[in-house]
């Protein structure tokens, strides 16, 4: 934790506006999100809020923010980067314009903390023709898509298109298409005003987070997931581009933490430095054997890991310093210090991201408790191991959902019949293409790649309503499919 927050706060709330915020309380983990680009920590209150258990008061992080750097094909610097939230800021709510220029609205656009659940969305889906059902304003008013007279691109979130015609229609039954049982949708960009926190260039790239929790008797319990897509709104290409995530872990009590790195399950992680944790303020503590937190890559192995305080990692203030720190070539020293008020930061592998294209970077937050702090420690690898292989089970459509697809293609055309089916329909389109169905939960009940023409489907599945994909190499079509 830091110490100048309160007073810092009272500084930086007088220029901006307040700032929009909500509670992501699907499992075990109640964890405050906001949009100001600092997420787990109360900013009004400086202090900790990622609670774990729900509802004990005590938390196990102080504040989780992320940092991006790219380079130019002429070697220019361009750093957004938030820690606290508080000595500065690069980072600014809702969505930028989509012709290179990146420059964000007067009023901010889908600049909201968008939360919904699971629930929400399958009640929706059978009672939206209901005369006085009212959807929740989170279906209503679902960041879907951009005002494109304001030059923002006109696909923002994703959604369930049912009938295929790229228009976000709650009315007519469509949702939010999220992950897990409760997701929270936040859209960022660093074009929104001055970079005060780094001092650097903007790259002109918008920020999609999608944090999203399960309900679940196991690990997953107590894990919470972040979506990230970066999408680079400039003109400019950079060949070189990072993602970093900086997460000061408090173990309840912040001063007698150790942190530490397990490269073979794309880990950092945190745990109380001796056995008991004492509490602080309104926290009562964990006691003895408190648990411990980490941080797992999922779709990326992490290149570079950092550890102890942010001084340690050399002291990011210019730009260069932030370079350094998300390319692994600042100094980063573990050490064998005492227990103490540790800091953890890891950065994926450099890659290019040219105008236009998006980038997407996958994280859980797990924990494990029931052993010595140590034990504790030790027990993330084996969860990490496990929330990488669930990940990897899920069906990855959110990175190319939309945003990536080309928007002035024509759409593929391609019938379906007969539509309502007892299970048995053909799909017919041109050319090459792969079919999808996805349960209305997300799940992948059917596929076939490389088809052409007619293709017969017997589909052994319960009655309900199915989402059809249609992809080629270009593009991606969705149709409602409802079995009878
Ligand atoms: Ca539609
Ligand atoms: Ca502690
Ligand atoms: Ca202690
Ligand atoms: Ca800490």
């Amino acid at each position: 934790m830091r110490y100048l927050i309160a007073f810092l706060t009272l500084l930086s709330t007088a220029t901006f506006a307040q700032d929009s915020t909500g509670y992501l309380e699907g499992n075990n983990v109640r964890a405050l999100l906001s949009n100001r680009g600092v997420f787990f920590n109360d900013n009004s209150l400086g202090r900790p809020a990622y609670e774990f258990p729900k509802n004990s008061e005590n938390h196990l992080v102080y504040a989780n923010a992320f940092w991006f750097g790219a380079q130019t094909e002429l070697g220019d610097l361009k750093i957004a980067a938030e820690t606290y939230g508080v000595a500065g800021r690069d980072i600014y709510p809702g969505a930028i314009t989509a012709d290179g220029l990146a420059e964000a609205p007067e009023t901010p656009y889908a600049d909201d903390v968008y939360i919904i659940s699971r629930e929400e969305i399958l009640f929706h889906s059978t009672n939206y023709t209901v005369w006085d059902y009212v959807a929740p304003d989170a279906i209503t008013n679902w960041p879907a898509h951009g005002d494109v007279s304001m030059g923002l691109a006109e696909n923002l979130a994703p959604f369930a298109d049912l009938n295929g015609n790229g228009i976000y229609e709650p009315a007519l039954g469509e949702y939010p298409e999220i992950r897990g049982d409760h997701a929270a949708y936040i859209i960022l960009n660093d074009k929104g005003g001055l970079h005060t926190q780094t001092g650097g260039d903007p790259l002109g790239i918008e920020m999609h987070f999608m944090f999203y929790q399960y309900e679940s008797a196991d690990y997953l319990n107590n894990t919470t997931f972040v979506n990230l897509r970066v999408i680079n709104r400039s003109s400019t290409n950079y060949p070189e581009f990072v993602v970093g995530n900086y997460m000061d872990a408090d173990i309840g009590f912040a001063g007698d933490d150790q942190a530490g790195v397990s490269e073979d399950h794309s880990l950092v992680y945190a745990y109380n430095g001796d056995l008991t944790d004492e509490g602080t303020g309104p926290s009562p503590g964990y006691g003895e054997n408190p648990p411990a937190i980490g941080i797992v890559g999922l779709n990326h192995v992490p290149a570079v890991y950092c550890l102890t305080d942010i001084e340690g990692m050399g002291d990011p203030v210019t730009p260069v310093d932030y370079w350094e720190a998300l390319t692994g070539t600042g100094t980063c020293e573990v050490g064998d210090d005492p227990p103490g008020d540790r800091r953890m930061f890891m950065a994926a592998p450099s890659v290019s991201l040219n105008a236009g294209e998006v980038v997407c970077r996958d994280y859980a937050i797990i924990n494990a408790w029931g052993g010595t702090p140590l034990e504790n420690a030790a027990a993330l690898e084996g969860i990490a191991d496990d929330v990488i292989d669930f990940y990897a089970a899920e069906p990855n459509i959110y990175c190319e959902f939309f945003v990536s697809l080309p928007e002035k293609e024509e759409p593929i055309t391609f019938e379906l019949y007969p539509n309502p089916s007892n299970g048995s329909f053909a799909v017919t389109a041109e050319g090459n293409y792969d079919l999808s169905v996805f349960a209305i939960d997300g799940r992948l009940v059917y596929t076939k790649e490389n088809n052409t023409g007619k293709t017969e489907i017997q589909l052994n599945v319960a009655v309900g309503t199915y989402v059809l994909v249609l992809e080629n190499d270009a593009q991606q079509m969705t149709q409602k499919l409802v079995i009878q």
